[in-house]
C-alpha cells in the first residue's frame, strides 16, 4: 500500500504519535541532564579539592627536594669529615705505640762530661780513690718504677705493691733486669742500659765530693732519702725527697741500684774512662749502689759498694736506667 493510500488524518495521527514519543525522549534526556547538571557542583568542588591537594603535595614535594639537597650537602660534607679522622686514625695508630711507651718510658736527665775522683779509702774495696773521666750521657731521673716494669714485661713483681705502682720496682735480679733492659729496648727502638758503676758515681755525686750528694753532715741524709731511720721497713714513691744537684731522686736510699759492673774486691786496673768493668773479678755477682730503706747511712754512701749475685732477688733491691747520648 502506498502512503498516498492513506487520508491526512491517518498521516497526522502517525506524526503525532511520533511527537508524543520524541516528547517522552526529550523529556527523559531533559531529566538527565537536570540530574547531570545538579552533581556539576560536587565536580567542581571534587577538582577544586584535587587541585589544592595537588598544590599542597607539589610544595611538600619541593619541600622535600630542598631538605633532601641540604642533607646530600650534609652527607658529602660528614664522608668528607670521616675520610680525615680515618685519616688521623691511622696516624693515630702508627704513632700509638710510640706515644704509649713515650708516656711511659722514664725520665732522663743529661749528665754532662767531666772527670771526679772515685772511691774512698773509708772501705777496702772502695780503695784506691782514683780519677775517672765520663763522657755525657743520660741517667734516669729516678729508679724505675713498678708501673713501668709492668708496662713492659705485663708483671709486677715487686714485695711492696700496696704503697702505688709509683714505687720503685724491687725484687728483682740483675739478669731480670737485662731482660727487661732488652723488651724496653726492641718495644721503643730505643737502647736504654744499665749505667757502669763509675757513672753511678760521677751521676750521684753531682759535682760534690762528700760522704753523701748534700756533704757529710748525717743528719740531712732524711731530706734526700728513705733509709733505715725514717722508712718505716719499706721502700715509698719515687720523687719525694730532695734530688741531687743534677736533678736525680733517690740516689740514696730507697732502692739499691744495679750496674753493669761485675764486682771486684777494689779498683786496682779498675777502668779509668768510665765504661763498666766486665772482666775478670766475681762474674757472679754484680754490683749496687745507693742503699736502700733498709740501710744504715754508711751504707747510702757515694762510695759504698753493694753487691750480689746475678740471679738474687729482695724486697729492697731495684735499678735505674741511662741512655747513651746520639752523637750529633
Ligand atoms: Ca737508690
Amino acid at each position: 500500500m502506498h502512503f498516498l493510500d492513506y487520508t491526512l488524518p491517518e498521516i497526522s495521527k502517525g506524526y503525532l504519535d511520533v511527537l508524543a514519543l520524541l516528547s517522552v525522549k526529550l523529556a527523559d534526556k531533559n531529566n538527565l541532564l537536570e540530574k547531570t547538571q545538579a552533581k556539576v557542583p560536587d565536580f567542581v568542588n571534587q577538582v577544586a579539592m584535587l587541585t589544592e591537594n595537588l598544590t599542597g603535595q607539589t610544595k611538600l614535594l619541593e619541600n622535600s627536594l630542598t631538605q633532601n639537597h641540604v642533607l646530600l650537602n650534609r652527607i658529602t660534607a660528614l664522608e668528607g669529615n670521616i675520610q680525615a679522622v680515618e685519616k688521623n686514625l691511622e696516624i693515630l695508630e702508627k704513632n700509638y705505640d710510640k706515644l704509649l711507651w713515650a708516656a711511659i718510658c722514664p725520665e732522663l736527665v743529661v749528665i754532662p762530661a767531666g772527670s771526679f775522683t772515685m772511691g774512698s779509702n773509708d772501705f777496702e774495696d772502695a780503695k784506691p780513690p782514683h780519677t775517672v773521666k765520663v763522657s755525657s750521657f743520660a741517667m734516669g731521673k729516678t729508679p724505675v718504677t713498678q708501673k713501668q716494669w709492668q708496662a713492659v714485661m705485663g708483671s709486677n713483681p715487686s714485695h711492696f705493691k700496696e704503697d702505688g705502682d709509683d714505687c720503685p720496682v724491687e725484687n728483682v735480679s740483675w739478669l731480670e733486669v737485662e731482660q727487661f733492659i732488652q723488651k724496653l729496648n726492641s718495644k721503643t727502638g730505643n737502647t736504654y742500659r744499665l749505667p757502669s758503676e763509675a757513672e753511678w758515681e760521677y751521676a750521684a755525686r753531682a759535682g760534690t765530693a762528700g760522704k753523701w750528694c748534700f756533704g757529710n753532715e748525717e743528719k740531712q741524709l732524711g731530706q734526700y732519702a728513705w733509709y733505715r731511720d725514717n722508712s718505716g721497713s719499706r721502700p715509698h714513691p719515687v720523687a719525694q725527697k730532695q734530688a741531687n744537684d743534677f736533678g736525680l731522686f733517690d740516689v740514696h736510699g730507697n732502692v739499691w741500684e744495679w750496674v753493669q759492673d761485675i764486682k771486684h774486691n777494689d779498683y786496682n786496673a779498675a777502668p779509668t774512662d768510665g765504661s763498666a768493668w766486665t772482666s775478670r773479678g766475681n762474674y757472679k755477682k754484680r754490683v749496687l749502689r745507693g742503699g736502700s730503706w733498709l740501710d744504715t747511712p754508711a751504707s747510702l754512701r757515694l762510695a759504698f759498694r753493694g753487691s750480689d749475685t746475678t740471679d738474687n732477688r729482695f724486697g729492697n733491691i731495684g735499678l735505674r736506667l741511662a741512655h747513651t747520648l746520639l752523637a750529633l
